[in-house]
């Protein structure tokens, strides 16, 4: 098969802190982030891509090169300044003129309503450990429904449940800086989940006319040899990332083999799941009403047994080789020789993409459809006189489009496909040298260039399927 098919979405991710800038502006309270990345001094996110003034721009180029998809996210303290009390009506007018604007240009807007940017307050309240903040989300979806369910017809309640997770209490490398709490991780992971199926619900209640959905970040887990022991890490990171939220959101519940696979990772980390009432019948309503996937893919994990306590560097500057993954009552994260890896020690693994896809047709058989909501290549790009050749990205992105190709082809139902990201925007914790942009920002005068990746893109998009890049003239 080398035809996407005429419905399918060639889109741009963005995410409101990664790109909008402005963070102090017409009202908006502040997120977690701005006092985070203050302290770390590193970078910030003052500016960032300054996508709140010049969004015009970029759906104009977005139309200009065939990406007809854009997933925004709305910053939930641009909407409601301190998470629970009034509403900043600047700020929904902002998310009201884009997508009046994604429309104008044929951009279909993919609307994230949280994208690891929960107001400071609520953060500083336990963020998804204190389960208000549940109630006070449900309240914040409703005023964007109210607001833009008219015009808005893809939702996605969460970006990456396990990202905030896992990054926030294992490896440390977003707030609250946590290292190696894998209960917490696992209870917050839970009530996101009890969040998204409150929030799926409300939106059914409201009988608007689109669809809602959630994106998970699905790495492969694959053993490193065939040992018995290297075998099993893979198969609790697996259910640790992957499975236990794949089933609350599909199944409604936590199946036996994941409830005790669970069990014995958290006791071992010496913690417990609480399950509170009504949670599963939650779970379970959502689960059937649910529209679609959205599935991130960047790379998948090599696993070794692992016996010892949990050890982790994140590498967050590009120093190839520094990476370091170990955890408890897991596995640990090994190089696979024969898997090429980025400067960020990421393993380039096409085909883990390919077996995850099928592997949801397999096991969830109430799965509608799948949107690869993320994919593409954090690259140092070099910048020549306005020509940015960023020829290994479109490598890359080739490689994964053809595991898309090869998984429709098997039957999976995948309806679209977003590169990360539209334009350079801000990378979490690595700042502004990890590129990712279709449109190379100048992060100095915000000036957008077209890479060459997005002129190839553009001849995908026109022909729906697959072009050869060597034959891209930039
Ligand atoms: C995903 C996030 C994005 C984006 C991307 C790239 O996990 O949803 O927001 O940041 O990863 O990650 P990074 O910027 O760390 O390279």
């Amino acid at each position: 098969m080398n035809n996407f098919g005429e419905d399918f979405i060639f889109g741009g991710a963005t995410a409101a802190y990664q790109a909008e800038g402005a963070t102090k502006e017409d009202g908006k309270g502040p997120c977690i982030w701005d006092e985070y990345l203050e302290k770390e001094g590193r970078f910030t996110g003052d500016a960032a891509s300054d996508f709140y003034h010049k969004y015009k721009e970029d759906l104009q180029l977005s139309r200009k090169f065939g990406v007809n998809g854009i997933r925004v996210s709305i910053a939930w303290s641009r909407v409601i300044p301190d998470g629970v009390g009034d509403i900043n009506p600047k700020g929904l007018k902002f998310y009201s003129d884009l997508i009046d604007e994604c429309i104008e240009n044929g951009v279909e807007p993919f609307v994230t309503l949280h994208h690891f940017d929960t107001p400071l307050a609520l953060f500083k309240n336990g963020d998804w450990l204190n389960r208000d903040n549940i109630e006070h989300f449900v309240r914040f979806a409703k005023v964007c429904f109210e607001a833009l369910g008219d015009r808005v017809n893809k939702w996605i309640t969460f970006n990456e449940a396990w990202a905030v997770a896992q990054n926030g209490y294992i490896i440390g490398n977003f707030p609250p800086s946590v290292k190696y709490d894998i209960p917490k991780a696992v209870q917050s992971m839970h009530n996101m989940m009890v969040a998204h199926a409150r929030v799926v619900e409300l939106y059914k209640s409201m009988n608007l006319k689109g669809e809602i959905g959630i994106v998970h970040t699905l790495e492969g887990k694959y053993p490193i040899t065939d040992s018995k022991e290297d075998k099993r890490a893979a198969y609790l990171d697996y259910m640790l990332s992957n499975k236990f939220m794949l089933d609350a959101c599909f199944k409604g519940e936590y199946p036996e083999e994941t409830k005790d696979t669970i069990n014995e990772i958290m006791t071992k980390n010496g913690g417990e799941l609480k399950v509170y009432d009504g949670d599963l019948e939650v779970l379970k309503k959502a689960a059937s009403k649910i529209d679609f996937l959205g599935m991130n893919y960047y790379s998948s994990h090599f696993l070794k047994g692992y016996e010892g306590e949990s050890r982790i560097h994140h590498n967050g500057t590009g120093e190839k080789g520094t990476s370091i993954f170990a955890l408890k009552g897991i596995g640990e994260r090994v190089n696979n020789p024969e898997v090429p890896t980025t400067d960020w020690d990421w393993p380039i693994y096409p085909k883990g993409l390919h077996d995850m896809l099928v592997r949801i047709k397999n096991e969830y058989t109430n799965y509608k459809k799948i949107y690869v909501t993320e994919n593409g290549m954090g690259y140092k790009d070099d910048f020549e006189d306005g020509k940015i050749d960023d020829t290994p990205r479109i490598d890359y992105i080739n490689k994964h489009l053809e595991a898309i190709l090869q998984a429709k082809s098997e039957g999976v139902n995948v309806k679209g496909y977003f590169v990360w990201s539209l334009m350079d925007v801000l990378s979490w914790s690595n700042g502004y040298n990890k590129r990712y942009g279709l449109f190379y920002v100048d992060f100095k005068t915000q000036n957008r260039y077209a890479k060459k990746s997005a002129y190839w893109f553009k001849k995908i998009s026109d022909s729906k399927a697959l072009v050869n890049f060597n034959e891209i003239e930039y």
